[in-house]
């Protein structure tokens, strides 16, 4: 499948995916959300990837949906089954993908666009990006995990306030409150996330997918369930070339050097 409102880009085990409808801020239209999904199930498959970073072409991030695309539509839309065949299975996706996954927030995050930001494992954004809910704007309620990922990141009074207000949220508050993990100036971006992506692509990327699984489903868990998950995947991680590969570089004092596998 060749794209037309993605970009990507595979070097040194970081696969970098770039929303590409700056125009809209990379709104997304059903187009882009067939070739987002086309294009994670590749990275979550192709073993060379060890790190995947996702971002927008231009001065947004993503805007959610495209309103005027939506708009377009001729025939009644469900909105149940217009998220379940766009923004649900893109969120999933990220929070299944076994690699690290990197928001790389050069600019506003909006909507279902917030919802896959806040899907990522980590976001490091530009100053000058900006967070909305968007959906109580144009009447709606949230959706592509708004309503999860956030009285999670930053607490109940804070998650609501954003939907009913509708504010946008600075990057530097974003980051005080701790859905950001780290703010660069906009020209540095790009090069703090490679350093990391790069590290990241480096690492044991077998342990690193082991850690997101126990730390997904950790949400559910009693301390009991989560003992007893953590030796389950414990049990995999120790069975590893890198896991070998650690201890021995350890005991040789050397540095590691882990295969992903
Ligand atoms: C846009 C958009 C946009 C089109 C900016 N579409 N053009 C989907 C459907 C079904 C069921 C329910 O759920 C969903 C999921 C959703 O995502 S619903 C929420 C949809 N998103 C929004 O309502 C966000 C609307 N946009 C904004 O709040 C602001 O534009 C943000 C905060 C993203 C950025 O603000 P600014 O930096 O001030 O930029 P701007 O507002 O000046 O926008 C720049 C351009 O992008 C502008 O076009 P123009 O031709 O005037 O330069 C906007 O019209 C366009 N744009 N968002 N979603």
């Amino acid at each position: 499948m060749s794209y037309t409102t993605l970009l990507t880009d595979l070097a040194d085990g970081v696969m970098t995916l770039t929303l590409n409808r700056p125009e809209v801020l990379n709104a997304f239209n059903d187009q882009m959300a067939e070739e987002v999904q086309d294009a994670l199930k590749k990275t979550e498959r192709d073993e060379a990837v060890r790190c995947l970073v996702l971002t927008g072409a231009g001065k947004g991030f993503c805007a959610g949906q495209d309103l005027g695309a939506l708009r377009s539509r001729d025939e009644a839309v469900s909105f149940r089954e217009h998220l379940g065949r766009t923004y649900n299975p893109i969120v999933s996706k990220l929070r299944a993908i076994e690699k690290p996954v990197i928001g790389q927030i050069n600019g506003a995050a909006a909507g279902a666009g917030l919802g896959i930001a806040l899907a990522c494992d980590l976001r490091y954004a530009a100053e000058g990006a900006k967070f909305r809910m968007a959906f109580s704007g144009i009447g709606l309620a949230p959706d592509s995990g708004t309503s999860f990922f956030l009285p999670r990141l930053i607490g109940y009074a804070r998650a609501y306030e954003m939907a009913i207000t509708n504010q946008p949220i600075t990057a530097e508050q974003a980051l005080g409150w701790g859905m950001v993990n780290a703010v660069f100036p906009a020209d540095q971006l790009a090069a703090a996330v490679r350093e990391l992506a790069l590290k990241l692509a480096q690492a044991p990327t077998q342990a690193f997918g082991l850690t997101k699984r126990a730390m997904n489903k950790a949400f559910q868990f009693t301390i009991e369930e989560a003992l007893d998950y953590e030796a389950h995947v414990q049990e995999i991680a120790g069975r590893t070339a890198d896991y070998k590969e650690g201890v021995a570089a350890f005991l040789d004092k050397r540095a590691p050097r882990f295969a992903g596998k």
